[in-house]
């Protein structure tokens, strides 16, 4: 095995390199792969580059912690009752890997250059390591709790604006959600308006990202699930950033409708969803 880059079996390092392994390797596959399945629709697509990155990723890190638990996407069926229960059975694990091998699948199928990978160690169901990677711009988003967050090896902070007004906000749909749908557009309606402007990219992981290092100042979303939100939760709260549930509560990896800010606009985030109804 290739041991160049690892280097040693530090948690983060392992998780950055399957990161950017996967990440290059989903990039040779952009318009050149072979099946695309429905899960449950045409809004809600798989391909075998999903799974194909999930599986090495999966192997790198067993490899390397063969007495660690891993919870992936692809792993589990789809549908919320089947993501809680995965996350019921896994999340007491000493040591959980939690993984979305693909975090915009809609994109990477069109060829609209925003998807991530995204990779979150929880210890005793408390993310400690978070990795984001951007294979269409190269950029690497690293977290470790309580040592800050890091893109392209610089410390990350999350934007000043203390006012929606001033604010870029993003959001996302997973259209085929019939509990969802008609909140996201209920809090899209609301949003709007009152923020500087809106935009739906399509990967809640590179969005919490973004929050992060700063180019947006929130995001909120319903009807996520754990590998959607675990790395980038860590990247947020150590870039200085907010994140809790739409009602306000601290995040966890229970939480499925989630608001990230940059904590200076979180209440008045808050309040605008939740005069819209908009919070699930
Ligand atoms: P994915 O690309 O890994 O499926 C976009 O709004 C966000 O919603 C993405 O992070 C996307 O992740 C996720 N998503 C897409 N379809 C979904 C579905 N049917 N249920 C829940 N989340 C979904
Ligand atoms: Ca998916
Ligand atoms: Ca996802
Ligand atoms: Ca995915």
């Amino acid at each position: 095995r290739n041991d160049s880059v690892v280097g040693g079996k530090s948690f983060t390092a392992v998780a950055i390199n399957c990161a950017s392994k996967a990440g290059e390797w989903i990039k040779t596959k952009l318009g050149n792969y072979a099946s695309l399945d429905m899960k449950y629709s045409s809004h809600d697509l798989v391909t075998e580059v999903d799974k194909g990155s999930e599986k090495l990723i999966r192997k790198l890190i067993l490899t390397y912690f063969p007495d660690h638990s891993f919870l992936g996407e692809e792993g589990v069926e789809p549908g919320p009752e089947a993501s809680a229960q995965a996350l019921r059975n896994a999340r007491d694990a000493e040591y959980l890997w939690i993984v979305d091998p693909i975090d915009g699948t809609t994109n990477f199928v069109h060829g609209f250059p925003y998807f991530a990978v995204s990779i979150a160690l929880a210890h005793k169901g408390e993310v400690i390591v978070g990795v984001v990677y951007d294979p269409s711009k190269d950029e690497l988003f690293i977290a470790e709790k309580g040592k800050g967050a890091y893109v392209r090896g610089r410390r990350m902070q999350v934007s000043g604006e203390d006012r929606l007004s001033d604010s870029l906000i993003a959001t996302g749909f997973p259209a085929d959600d019939s509990y969802a749908l008609p909140l996201n557009m209920k809090g899209l309606a609301a949003v709007v308006p009152k923020a500087r402007n809106v935009r739906i990219a399509g990967s809640a992981a590179l969005h919490m990202a973004y929050v992060a290092a700063g180019r947006l100042s929130g995001f909120w979303e319903i009807g996520l699930n754990c590998w959607d939100l675990a790395a980038g939760a860590l990247l947020v709260r150590e870039s200085g950033g907010q994140i809790t549930d739409t009602s306000g509560r601290p995040f966890d990896l229970g939480v499925r409708n989630v608001v990230a800010s940059n904590g200076l606009i979180h209440d008045e985030l808050l309040a605008t969803l939740k005069s819209a109804e908009a919070i699930g």
